[in-house]
Parts: structure tokens; C-alpha cells; sequence
């Protein structure tokens, strides 16, 4: 890129930078990638009509030999992912503690491209698995790319770089019949769990609610690692970066997660994409966690140990800026295939730290690259660009962009003024964090990343009564598949460690053996780790109106159009893809069928019911429907028209089951009861 990086409107700047590069094909001439005029595309040239094809058709060489190849590596992990592009806005100054240029003057915007991912299924799988997913930031500020490369659990299952692979062999499909697709219920992951006692505290977030996330607007992202911000003077602070969802932290239910994949596989990035179309922005704010380097020891864990977190009670986020994704890309090849992250893309002001996981990462994210994207020239794809121009020596390789003009490529010359020139830090040059370090060269782990349950066991105590069931159920699905005994029982052997209570009545479930181990003497909580105390909203969610002819206009329009006020989006689902007309004679516009589409689909139910061809296949879709939402503890709203069908249904009355015949103010009730997202106390099993 020539040129000066952009000063202004900066929020534009890569998305100006991008248009270069944007090919349009409406209207056009089919050419070859020559630009030859091409004649003929559905015939390959031949001698006879019935004769051999000829090899100097160079359109159907040229056609088919891209097409051979239009496939590379997909991410040894992270492969399923679905991006957008967006902006970072600085809420306040964050001088005092960083120089990062985009973080100094309140205001100021930075354009973003993030990819969301799932981390073990291959690139086809299923989005709704249990999984962790990646958070991944790309901030393309005037001094260069920062990567913010997270995850949505803020600890991780190992603490030393060194035993990635092994975790990631163990969670992926086994080897010797490639099955399970995207899961961890499986013998491998389970043994290395039991035989790795670093991954409890990460395994208890995985068996928790959040690997199951509604969404991906609405859950929370973690830098995971301690960086370190690093001001004008040089005074360094340890942090833990946050991103705090606006719509707060949702999660399926596992039966619900197990049939959207089925339903619908595509589920979280249509969502993503169809948020962003309607206009429905999704937002994130951006905080850091901060620790004095004076108080690095002051804590009982140690903070270079990424299976742990800080307690946010103890250590509070400081909120400084948002993210708002708000453009979906052109083509998700181009853009959310060929991104490439890097936890070392670090700008003047943010540094690393001595976290064993995150050095090792320093180094795997660009050799990753130079196979998955060909070579070391991936950083000049449209996606990878910096909105600054890049100068160095560096030359040639694969599929190399730049034309670089002159003799020299080396460092220090006279031929060319000695440049191009480094900068001190005064003129925006990375200085790297001037640490003091001593040790021997040693290869052990430190007494104090040892504590593999306090913060486990923190975790669990931390949990509200649903979401301790759902992690008991999640171990005893989980476990149950594991078809080892031994495997099995080592696992409650270990667990019990974490919670005694817990630890036996999954060894029940799973026909093992009680554990006779001690849980961990922790009685600490931290409310900010419940979902529990997330803030719940209507807005976005996705309300399936039941609908047949004969509805009375009134009730329903209305209905309706409080849940629309709130920005709640309505489906209407009938017998047929079509029109339904109430008993005034007016008509509705359904667009989804009982066949298109599934409860599983939905947030909450409005039951209107109404006249249909087949009148009983009609209801028993009707009650199927609410049968299915009632078992996930969705809200569920019933017209005076649909109570019949509801009264048919196998669900009862309770919280979270509205009638608009019981109830004068009906139609906020439903939106707040919307808003509510699940009734956990509906009495189901
Ligand atoms: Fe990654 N990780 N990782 N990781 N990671 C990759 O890089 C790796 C870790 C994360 O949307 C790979 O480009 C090692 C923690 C995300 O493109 C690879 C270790 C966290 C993404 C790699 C870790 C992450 C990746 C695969 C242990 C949360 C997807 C493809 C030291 C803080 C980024 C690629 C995207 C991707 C290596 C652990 C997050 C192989 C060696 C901890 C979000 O380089």
C-alpha cells in the first residue's frame, strides 16, 4: 500500500483500502484469467462433435486447473469460524497506562475484523457443538495490526505451550475411525483430561453453559493470557482483556444445542450474518483487568498461569471502549477463510508476558500461516493488510505483491541513506518491555501453577442450581460416552477434587464407582462467573408465531407489534409458505412451515392456532411445538384462539406460560417474559 496511513475518518480506512480489491462481475465480459474474451463456457473444444477433447482449449485447462485447486489447508483448530467487520470506539483515555495510539483520545475509531470460531470440528461441522469458542480481534490502527486472539472461557486446559498438540490430538476425531465429528464426549479427550490435572478448571467451564452459547452476540470473549500495557514513561501494568457482550451471556440447552445441529447447522454464523443485514449491530464492550507490577505475588494463583482467572470481585474490569460489528464481508473465502491471527501482532503500548501457553503461541500462529496460506506473503492478502504502508528488506517468496524498487534489501547501507530506518520509541518504534529476568535453564513448571481445584472448585461454587445440574448432566452425557471403565472412573476420581456431591452423582450416572477422594476446602464465590446475574433483553430474539386462518386481527396485530416495538423479530409459521387471513378477512404473511422449520429454532412461542387444510396435523405440529419449547424452558404466550391446542399439549401451566384469556395486560407480560429467555424453575423431569 502506498501512501500515508489515514488520518481521518479512520473507521473507513479499511474498508476504502479494501475496495481496490473488490471485483463486481455484474455486467460484464466472461474473460480468462488473461483477460482473453472467452466464446464458449459450456463446450470444450474438440475435433468432431463426438471426437477427442483437444488440450489447446486453454479456457477449459485454465477453467478446471484453478478449480483443482481452489482448496487449502483448513485451521488445525479454530476451522469452523464465520467473521464481520465492525469499529472499536475509545470510551476514555487509557494514556496513563498504554501508548497504543488508538488508545489515547477518547473517540477515537478503529476499524476491526473479527472471526468467531469453533475449536475442534472441522470446517463443516455443526455450530452449535460443545465447544470453546475463539474470539478473534484484528484492530487495524495507524501504528499496524493488533491481534486480540481470545477465546470465550477465559482460561485454557494446559498451561505450557509444549502440550498443545496432545491436547489437541485427544480432542479431535480418534485417529483410527475418525469419530466423533466436533465433540469431546469420546475416550481420548477424557483420558488426557484425567491424566492432565492442569485442564479441571478449563473442563468445569466446558461441561458449563458456556460452551453451549446462544449465540455469538451474546457471549463474552477473554484475552485469556496476562499482556501487559505499557505507558510513555515505560511503566508497565499486567492485564487480562474482557469483552463484555451489550445483550449479556446466553446459552442453549444441550438437547436444544444437539437438534439445532441437526435443524439447522448453520445456526450461530445466520445468525451473526442476519443480525448485522437487519441492522441489528452487535456489540461488545472492551475492558481490562490490572494488576501493579509490584503485586504480581500478592495473589494465591499465579498470574503468568493461564488456568487461571482473576476473580473480577477481587480484580474489577475496567471498561474502556466498544466494539460494534456492523458489516458482514463480501466473500467468506477472501475474508474469514484467509485472515490470519497472531497473538504477537502487538502495537507500541502492549506487550507480552512470561505465560509458558502464550510464548509458544508467539511462535505456532505464523508458522501455521506459511503452510495454511502459502508462504510468507499472507500478510499482504487484502484481509491481512495493515491501513499503513509496510517498509523493510524483506523480499521475494510466494506469491509476492509488492514490486519493490531499487539495488538495496539490506540493512545497514549507504546506497540508499541507510533506509529504511528504524524509529525509537519516541517516533512510534516497539520497544520490547525492558524485563529483568534470571533463572536457571530448566525445563519444570513453577510450585505456584501446581493448584490444579481452588479455582475449579470456585467455579462450581460460583454456579446457580440450573447451571450446577446442567454441568452434572453435561459430565454424565460426556463421561457416559467414554467407553473405558477406567477412563470413566479416573475421571470422578479426579472431579471429586472439585465437588464431592457433584463427583458421586456422576459416577452414579456414568456406573462407576463413588470417588473416596476430598473435594477442595474453597468455600469462595464469584457472582461474575453465573450467567445467572446476566443482563437479559427481547431485542433480537426470535419469536415463532403458530398461525393458522381465522385469527382475530385485533389481539394478534397487537401482540405483535409490542413484540416488534422492542425489537424482537417475528416469524410467522403455518401449514404453508403463504398467506393466512383473520376473521375480518385480513391477511398475514407466513414464511416459515412446520416442515422449514422447528421449535428448536426459536427463543419463545406464540400460540395463535386457527383453521388449516389438515386440521389435525395442524394442531399436533401446534402442540409438538410447544411441547418442545416447554421442555426448554422458553416462554410461551397463548392467544385466546390457541388455548385449546396449548391445553392439548403435554406442557402445564407455570412460569413462563402466558394466556392472554388469564391475563389484562397480556401483551407486555409476553415481551418481558421474552426478555426473560428461560424459566428455569418450570418444573420438566
Ligand atoms: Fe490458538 N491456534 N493456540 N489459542 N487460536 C490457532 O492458528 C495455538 C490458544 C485461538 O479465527 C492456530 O491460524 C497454540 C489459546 C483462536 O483464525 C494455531 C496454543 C487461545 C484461533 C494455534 C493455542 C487460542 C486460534 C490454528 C497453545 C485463547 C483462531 C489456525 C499455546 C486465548 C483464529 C491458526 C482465527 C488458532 C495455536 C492456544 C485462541 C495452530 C500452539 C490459549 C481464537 O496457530
Amino acid at each position: 500500500m502506498k501512501g500515508d496511513c489515514v488520518k481521518e475518518k479512520q473507521e473507513d480506512a479499511k474498508d476504502k483500502q479494501l475496495d481496490a480489491y473488490r471485483v463486481n462481475n455484474d455486467g460484464t465480459k466472461m474473460t480468462t484469467n488473461q483477460s482473453v474474451k472467452v466464446s464458449e463456457d459450456e463446450t470444450s473444444l474438440k475435433a468432431g462433435v463426438r471426437g477427442p477433447t483437444l488440450l489447446e482449449d486453454f479456457h477449459l485447462r485454465e477453467k478446471i486447473t484453478h478449480f483443482d485447486h481452489e482448496r487449502i489447508p483448513e485451521r488445525v483448530v479454530h476451522a469452523r469460524g464465520y467473521g464481520a467487520y465492525g469499529e472499536f470506539e475509545l470510551y476514555h483515555s487509557m494514556e496513563k497506562f498504554t501508548s497504543a495510539g488508538f488508545l489515547q483520545k477518547a473517540g477515537t475509531k478503529t476499524p476491526v475484523f473479527t472471526r468467531f470460531s469453533n475449536v475442534v470440528g472441522s470446517k463443516g461441522s455443526a455450530d452449535t457443538v460443545r465447544d470453546v469458542r475463539g474470539f478473534a480481534v484484528k484492530f487495524y490502527t495507524e501504528e499496524g495490526n493488533f491481534d486480540l486472539v481470545g477465546n470465550n472461557i477465559p482460561v485454557f486446559f494446559i498451561q505450557d505451550a509444549i502440550k498443545f498438540p496432545d491436547l489437541v490430538h485427544a480432542i479431535k476425531p480418534e485417529p483410527h475411525n475418525e469419530i466423533p465429528q466436533a465433540a469431546s464426549a469420546h475416550d481420548t479427550f477424557w483420558d488426557f483430561v484425567a491424566n492432565n490435572k492442569e485442564t479441571a478448571h478449563m473442563v468445569m467451564w466446558l461441561m458449563s453453559d458456556r460452551s453451549i452459547p446462544k449465540n455469538l452476540r451474546m457471549m463474552e470473549g477473554f484475552g485469556v493470557h496476562t499482556f501487559r500495557l505499557v505507558n510513555a514513561e515505560g511503566k508497565a501494568h499486567f492485564v487480562k482483556f474482557h469483552w463484555k457482550p451489550a445483550l449479556g451471556v446466553h446459552s442453549l440447552v444441550w438437547d436444544e444445542a444437539q437438534q439445532i445441529s441437526g435443524k439447522d447447522p448453520d445456526y450461530q454464523r445466520r445468525d451473526l450474518w442476519t443480525s448485522i443485514e437487519n441492522g441489528h449491530f452487535v456489540e461488545y464492550e472492551l475492558g481490562v483487568q490490572m494488576i501493579e507490577e509490584k503485586d504480581e505475588f500478592m495473589f494465591d494463583f499465579d498470574i503468568l498461569d493461564a488456568t487461571k482467572l482473576w476473580p473480577e470481585e477481587i480484580v474489577p474490569v475496567q471498561i474502556f471502549g466498544k466494539m460494534t460489528l456492523n458489516r458482514n464481508v463480501d466473500n467468506v473465502f477472501a475474508e474469514t477463510e484467509q485472515v490470519a491471527f497472531h497473538p504477537g501482532n502487538v502495537v507500541p503500548g502492549i506487550d507480552f508476558t512470561n505465560d509458558p501457553l502464550l510464548q509458544g503461541r508467539l511462535f505456532s500462529y505464523i508458522d501455521t500461516q506459511l503452510i495454511r496460506l502459502g508462504g510468507p506473503n499472507f500478510t499482504g492478502i487484502p484481509i491481512n493488510q495493515s491501513i499503513c504502508p509496510f517498509h523493510n528488506n524483506q523480499r521475494d517468496g510466494y506469491s509476492r505483491q509488492t514490486i519493490n524498487v531499487g539495488q538495496v534489501s539490506y540493512h545497514r547501507n549507504s546506497l540508499a541513506n541507510n533506509t529504511p530506518s528504524t524509529s525509537t520509541a519516541k517516533e512510534g518504534g516497539f520497544v520490547h518491555y525492558q524485563e529483568k529476568v534470571e533463572g536457571h535453564v530448566i525445563q519444570a513448571r513453577s510450585d505456584s501453577f501446581k493448584d490444579f481445584y481452588s479455582q475449579a472448585r470456585l467455579f462450581w461454587n460460583s454456579m446457580s442450581k440450573p447451571e450446577k445440574k446442567h454441568i452434572i448432566d453435561a459430565f454424565s452425557f460426556e463421561l457416559g460416552k467414554v467407553e473405558s471403565r477406567s477412563v470413566r472412573q479416573q475421571n470422578v476420581d479426579m472431579f471429586v477434587h472439585v465437588d464431592k456431591e457433584m463427583a458421586t452423582v456422576i459416577a452414579r450416572n456414568i456406573g462407576v464407582n463413588p470417588p473416596t477422594g476430598e473435594q477442595s476446602t474453597i468455600s469462595e464465590s464469584s457472582p461474575a462467573l453465573s450467567q445467572a446475574n446476566t443482563p437479559s433483553y427481547p431485542y433480537t430474539l426470535n419469536v415463532g408465531v403458530l398461525i393458522g386462518d381465522g385469527f382475530p386481527i385485533e389481539e394478534v396485530k397487537e401482540t405483535i407489534r409490542t413484540l416488534e416495538e422492542v425489537g424482537a423479530n417475528v416469524t410467522l409459521i403455518g401449514e404453508e409458505i403463504g398467506n393466512v387471513v383473520s376473521v375480518e378477512n385480513i391477511q398475514g404473511s407466513v414464511t416459515q412451515t412446520f416442515l422449514t422449520t422447528d421449535a428448536v429454532l426459536y427463543d419463545s412461542l406464540y400460540v395463535v392456532g386457527g383453521k388449516a387444510k389438515n386440521q389435525a396435523k395442524f394442531n399436533s405440529d401446534i402442540q409438538n411445538f410447544i411441547d418442545e419449547a416447554f421442555r426448554h424452558y422458553k416462554p410461551i404466550g397463548i392467544a385466546t384462539t390457541g388455548e385449546p391446542l396449548f391445553t392439548a399439549s403435554n406442557a402445564s401451566r407455570g412460569p413462563g406460560v402466558l394466556l392472554a384469556s388469564e391475563n389484562p395486560n397480556f401483551d407486555e407480560a409476553f415481551v418481558e417474559a421474552v426478555g426473560k429467555q428461560r424459566f428455569w424453575d418450570r418444573d420438566i423431569y
